[in-house]
């Protein structure tokens, strides 16, 4: 690690667990190591931090924008979920991996250092080896790497700002963007985000599970848990904000939980992106098979949720949860301020926001199977 041209830490969510995330930044300023994160449920490190060069996007280390080429490869804590052939941790790279998960260490990616731990001990542990290793010139080293890293990742900040500058951020039916960053400036400096709203981009929250906003996540790409993860996580943390994300399509694969939230008096705000669509499917379809009939025609049978649009305001007050539905950036902010108002009086609440679709393929009335049972129907029962 101390000789590494540069090293690169993956964090993961035993390092939430075991409440290390002070002690992997302390180990990455030492060696001024970039940090990344693969798919994972929880914020593992600072964002702000500006060793932190974001999540990886993609499946492997290869689609990060920066470091382009680390040496050594050291994870804390990650699970690695893969979901493909190619190995997270690609060829080449030494890999060095600390796990207290040992049964799935060493099967998948080349493992030249299996270290099993517990992350906080084992970080207090790597910390010392490392730190009596630090010659001046090592030292010298790592300081000059973490400028060119601060380098990216402010950047990368900079960057990030300008989804601000969308020509479509004051339209009706919102950006999902919008309608992110709205909420992460409405929401509480310690908030919990429960994030079900798969296709849509955490930008602007800064998550820092170091006493900072927190974000519970999902593996398994399993809908219909964020509503009822929500309910759960008010239950077991009633002294902060819970904000829930969810998708329309996801939202309706299981509400159920707003019945709890209503009975038990959890105060959580549920927003719904509702785009009325599966739009992550639209897009996938378009991507994978491009030539497909439903393409050509422009006759999707499988991701269209409208006409009849279902208004999510009313089913959560069929489960005894007040909301509304919110059609404007201006309604949004002032939705958002009512969802506040609730909660401190110790109620749940529920935004239904007008989502733009977006994404190619889409017709401005998308097509609708026709097919309507009363009109064929032999009898009027
Ligand atoms: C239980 C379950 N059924 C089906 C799917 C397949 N699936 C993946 S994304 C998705 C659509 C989600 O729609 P929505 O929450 O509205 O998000 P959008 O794509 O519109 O942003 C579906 C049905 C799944 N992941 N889980
Ligand atoms: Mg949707």
């Amino acid at each position: 690690m101390v000789e590494a041209r540069m090293p690169l830490l993956i964090v993961g969510d035993e390092i939430y667990k075991a409440n290390a995330a002070g002690k992997a930044a302390r180990l990455a300023e030492l060696l001024g190591m970039p940090v990344t994160q693969v798919r994972q449920l929880y914020a593992n490190f600072p964002e702000t931090h500006p060793l932190w060069v974001g999540n990886t996007p993609a499946v492997n280390l290869n689609s990060l924008t920066f470091p382009k080429n680390p040496d050594v490869v050291i994870n804390i804590g990650n699970k690695f979920q893969h979901n493909g052939a190619a190995p997270i941790v690609p060829r080449g790279p030494k890999f060095i991996d600390m796990r207290i998960d040992f049964a799935s260490m060493g099967n998948v990616m080349l493992t030249e250092v299996p270290l099993v731990a517990d992350v906080a001990l084992g970080l207090d542990d790597l910390y010392a080896a490392v730190e009596q290793l630090m010659t001046p010139a090592l030292q010298a080293k790592a300081a000059e790497r973490a400028v060119e890293v601060k380098k990216f990742s402010q950047q990368a900040r900079t960057l990030r700002a300008l989804v601000a500058n969308n020509p479509e951020w004051d339209h009706s039916p919102l950006i999902a963007d919008r309608v992110t960053y709205e909420i992460a400036k409405f929401a509480d400096p310690d908030a919990i985000i429960v994030n079900e709203a798969g296709s849509v981009a955490m930008h602007s929250f800064d998550f820092n599970p170091i006493g900072g906003r927190e974000l519970f996540y999902y593996y398994g790409s399993h809908l219909g848990s964020g509503v009822g993860t929500a309910a759960g996580v008010k239950l077991a943390r009633p002294n902060q904000q819970v904000i829930c994300l969810v998708g329309d399509g996801s939202f309706i694969f299981g509400p159920t939980a707003l019945w709890n939230m209503a009975r038990l008096e959890l105060p959580v705000i549920v927003v719904v992106y509702n785009n009325h669509a599966y739009s992550g499917p639209h897009s996938r379809v378009v991507a994978n098979v491009p030539s497909g009939r439903m393409v050509q025609t422009g006759q999707f049978v499988h991701d269209y949720l409208g006409n009849p649009d279902m208004n999510m305001a009313d089913i959560a007050r069929g489960f005894g949860v007040a909301g509304e539905v919110v059609e404007s950036p201006a309604q949004l902010r002032e939705a958002l301020a009512r969802a506040r108002a609730h909660t401190v009086d110790g109620k749940p609440y529920l935004l239904d926001v007008q989502v733009a679709r977006r994404g190619v393929g889409w017709a401005e009335k998308p097509w609708v199977p026709p097919i309507r049972i009363a009109g064929i129907r032999q009898k009027r029962v």
